[in-house]
């Protein structure tokens, strides 16, 4: 019976939960970075080496990598992008040599995942990180101060964005700017001036032409890839619309089969996000799954609630909208398909229990993503045991 592979994102040494913690998730793999590498520069063997022994240390494996992430000059073919796909193709190499198995990468523009608030109150008490539209547009309209953001906004937004800019406060807009700019724990944070610099490119790129920057990149680093064994798993645009005027490239089945399409290679696959995509109503999640077949090199188990003006909070793993179950017998059957066990993640979790209070990486406590852990372990178990026992 081939299973989905339990790993565990951990952020690296500074991560408040640690590998010994991790372990006893009863996951076996973990997902890690080398976060102290700058965007863009090659990760030497050496340092990939060292990590690997801490995790091997822990009697874990690193099982994925998450992420290395895209220079922006190559997603906007502008500056050094060629040496910096050449640093990529390196980085990819020196994984390979050192034995780990998929590459996770994400195209967004500008910000990786974007939330309005990381501390939605759940009405049992636990903390959620949520999206709000209004939030957004007050972020936009009235701090990044972007030019002709309200564009982009229906007029019941704008409106209900200009009583709130009313209403906050000077800390509430700051936080608020955090929360929008947070980025990756560990990582650099970005300043609202840089943030405004950073979208000036993109006013001459659309979504056809930031398609076209993928997938010429995808088109170096493919063969790379192929030819050392590695995966390539592509992560979905968390929200997956456009955001702050920026375009978005990878949030459809129709963006997905133009990506296969143009590049066949088969390390070329996706990161299965069940939270990211399924905070648009247009994805039907069991659907989706099937159509990415042997496309899918690593899952994000995760879900979502979505009100009708497309504000969405993180739900409970088998609470939101997407069909979990659904999600995990597809998945079962693709794995035994294909003879693999596919590495999931449980994605974020609520920060409840002993973890309210502390300093932890917003979605990344420890219990919530254990409860997670735990019931879809549980609701995978089940499948198998009903469908394929006699
Ligand atoms: C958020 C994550 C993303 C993801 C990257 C992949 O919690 O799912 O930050 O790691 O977008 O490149």
């Amino acid at each position: 019976m081939y299973k989905m592979q339990q790993t565990w994102r951990w952020f690296g040494p500074g991560d408040p939960v640690s590998l010994q913690d991790a372990k006893q998730t009863g996951a076996s793999g973990i997902v890690t970075a080398l976060h102290h590498i700058p965007h863009g520069e090659t990760w030497p063997v050496e340092e990939v080496m060292k990590r690997k022994n801490e995790i091997e240390k822990a009697g874990l494996s690193w099982s994925v990598v998450e992420s290395i992430t895209v220079h922006e000059s190559i997603k906007t073919r502008t500056g050094g992008y060629k040496n910096y796909i050449d640093k990529y193709k390196e980085s990819i190499r020196h994984v390979a040599q050192c034995g780990i198995p998929v590459i996770t990468y994400n195209f967004m523009p500008v910000n990786d995942w974007t939330r309005t608030q990381l501390d939605y109150t759940m009405p049992d008490g636990s903390k959620a990180l949520y999206f709000n539209w209004v939030d957004l547009a007050v972020f936009d309209i009235y701090i990044l101060k972007r030019k002709e953001a309200e564009l982009n906004y229906p007029e019941s937004i704008t409106r209900q964005a200009a009583e709130r800019f009313r209403e906050y406060n000077e800390q509430q807009l700051q936080e608020l700017a955090a929360v929008v700019m947070f980025g990756i724990p560990g990582e650099k944070k970005m300043t609202v001036p840089e943030m405004r610099a950073s979208l000036e490119p993109y006013r001459e790129i659309d979504k056809a032409a930031l398609r076209d920057n993928l997938c010429e990149f995808l088109k170096e680093i493919a063969p790379v890839a192929d030819e050392c064994g590695v995966k390539l798993a592509i992560h979905p645009d968390d929200p997956p619309f456009d955001i702050l005027g920026l375009p978005r490239t990878v949030n459809t089945q129709a963006d997905f089969d133009y990506l296969y399409a143009k590049v066949p290679d088969p390390s070329n696959g996706i990161c299965f996000c069940t939270g990211s995509l399924g905070a648009s109503a247009a994805n039907d999640l069991p659907v989706m799954a099937k159509q990415n077949d042997s496309r899918i090199h690593f899952i994000h188990l995760r879900n979502v609630r979505k009100d009708p003006e497309g504000n969405f909070y993180e739900a409970d793993h088998l609470g939101g909208d997407v069909d979990m179950y659904a999600v995990v017998k597809e998945l079962l059957t693709i794995q035994q398909t294909y003879r693999i066990s596919i590495p999931f993640r449980p994605d974020h979790g609520h920060q409840m229990l002993d973890d309210t209070g502390k300093t932890t990486n917003p979605g990344y406590s420890a219990i919530g993503r254990l409860r997670g852990l735990a019931e879809i372990r549980g609701l995978e178990e089940g499948i198998i045991r009903s469908e394929y026992t006699s």
